[in-house]
């Protein structure tokens, strides 16, 4: 009997979704570079097992069952070019190539077209949940070429999670890349939720000065409210962990984050489309302020930086922070499915809102039952632009406002930064603004580079321009634009 899938890459992914497969009766043939690692894998992880090992492409490729099904679970990039180089010629018309590594989304549009022109069927599949959703079972957002998913659908919604309802978190995304670009737009709101978080934490802690025992138990408390997450889960765990002396191991933990490029991807789409995806954004450069720690220090001496402590009710203000964080985190979600749809319409994938939120329901990171009511809002209302227009959201949205502006107001008095809890603020009170100061933007536009300007009182489309200072010609710019 010949193999339902291959997979490439024995890492950390690979061997536990190939686990994952063989639980659900999928029978899975087993390759990685260093072929030692075949070897390690069968007589470890996979002892036991029905899994089988190849110890060359061309030993993979005879041992499946055509339409072959090859998933890549290798390091994002040229590696994956690499491999597809070398497996092309092994394979035949209709064969198909599953992606399922952290790929840039214009690189599965690109290979979807180059392997489509080649007979080859190219599925670029996001997959989140690290070593713990692989094994036992991820978000999974496949896109690519649509031929090739009545073949991996039953392979890939069988080991994916399943939301309470018992529906997979895997799900056609659309063609080209667009699966990789949802999973991008995952990581990128991962990173806001996690700085939230993060914010969240520092005003506990420094601001009100409560202590790790007590942090823990106002997170797992959290974790029974709206805010109800993955994220906040792990969060009270970490800050009730104790290392071996008895004390907060997180207190030990040196304060500069790392990041592999997504958060940055996620924020470079947003300006390339124009979508004001603030909180996301803040959230990368926060970490990048995290990574200056000799300057920060430096810098912090020389203003002599302190921390005002937080005066009055702690029990107050720990609900108005946890109205503050779900505030927020609305926000983020809000932008992050503007930019989705800003994607959807400008590479024309017909992206489905309620179904992408059911994606990331259970097995991922950001899971959490907020996803639920997302999906909700995008089923009742397919059409909805700004997530805190529908009635849910707008409602704890102005349930939560006076806490939001207290909280963000008290962090910049006494010196707590809150860059994403205050730029989701921001962003609320400029879209909801009927007017905004661009009209002064717009003049000195004009003033200086002849750029025109439209008028309140004149119909849309209509366009003028002003010799502001009596010396500049009449002439409107076409070409210079900053
Ligand atoms: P890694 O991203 O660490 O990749 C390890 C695999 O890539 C091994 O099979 C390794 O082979 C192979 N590889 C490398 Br590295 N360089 C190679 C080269 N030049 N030529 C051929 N093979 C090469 O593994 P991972 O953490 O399991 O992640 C796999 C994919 O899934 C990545 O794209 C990652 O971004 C994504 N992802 C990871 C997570 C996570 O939590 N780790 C979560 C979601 C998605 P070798 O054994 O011979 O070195």
């Amino acid at each position: 009997m010949k193999g339902d899938i291959g997979v490439i890459g024995l890492a950390v992914m690979g061997q536990n979704l190939i686990l994952n497969m063989n639980d659900k009766g999928f029978k899975v043939i087993a390759f990685n570079r260093t072929i030692s690692k075949v070897d390690d894998f069968l007589n470890g992880a996979a002892k036991g097992t029905n899994i089988i090992g190849a110890h060359s492409l061309q030993e993979l490729v005879d041992k499946l069952e055509k339409p072959r099904k090859i998933m890549l679970m290798v390091r994002a990039g040229e590696v994956v070019d690499d491999f597809i180089s070398q497996l092309v010629p092994l394979l035949d018309k209709d064969d198909i190539i599953i992606d399922g590594g952290n790929a840039n989304f214009p690189d599965s549009t690109r290979r979807t077209h180059e392997l489509a022109e080649k007979g080859i069927r190219f599925v670029g599949a996001g997959v989140s949940g690290g070593e713990e959703g692989a094994r036992h079972g991820p978000s999974i957002m496949p896109g690519g070429n649509e031929e090739a998913w009545p073949y991996v659908k039953p392979i890939l919604q069988a080991i994916a999670a399943k939301t309470p309802e018992g529906e997979p978190c895997c799900n056609w995304v659309g063609r080209d890349g667009a699966g990789h670009f949802v999973k991008m737009v995952h990581n990128g709101i991962e990173y806001g939720d996690m700085q939230l978080i993060c914010e969240a934490y520092q005003f506990m802690k420094d601001g009100l000065g409560l202590d790790y025992q007590q942090m823990h138990e106002i997170f797992s408390i959290w974790n029974r409210t709206e805010l109800d997450s993955y994220l906040i889960e792990i969060t009270a765990d970490i800050l009730g962990f104790k290392d071996e002396n008895g004390e907060p191991l997180v207190e030990k933990i040196l304060d500069t984050a790392g990041q592999k490029g997504t958060g940055k991807w996620t924020g470079i789409n947003a300006l390339d489309l124009g979508i004001p995806l603030t909180l996301i954004t803040e959230s990368v450069f926060a970490r990048c302020v995290s990574a200056l720690k000799e300057q920060r220090t430096q810098t912090g001496k020389l203003f002599n930086k302190t921390i005002k402590p937080i005066e009055g009710n702690k029990t107050e203000w720990v609900e108005a922070l946890r109205e503050a964080l779900l505030a927020s985190k609305i926000i983020s979600y809000a932008q992050g499915f503007m930019l989705i749809r800003e994607a959807s319409e400008n590479h024309d994938w017909a992206l489905n809102y309620g179904k992408t939120a059911l994606l990331w329901r259970e097995g991922c990171i950001i899971r959490s039952a907020f996803l639920g009511n997302i999906r909700d809002a995008y089923e009742t209302n397919p059409d909805l632009v700004f997530l805190g227009a529908d009635p849910y959201f707008k409602e704890i949205i102005e349930n939560c406002l006076d806490a939001w502006r207290k909280v963000t107001a008290k962090a910049i008095e006494c010196g707590i930064p809150m860059p994403c809890m205050t730029s989701a603020i921001t962003f609320l009170d400029g879209y909801t603004s009927e007017r905004l100061p661009a009209n002064l933007l717009q003049a000195q536009r004009d003033y200086f580079g002849a750029h025109t300007y439209e008028r309140t009182d004149k119909p849309r489309g209509e366009f003028f321009h002003t010799n502001w200072t009596g010396k500049g010609g009449d002439t409107a710019s076409t070409t210079y634009d900053i």
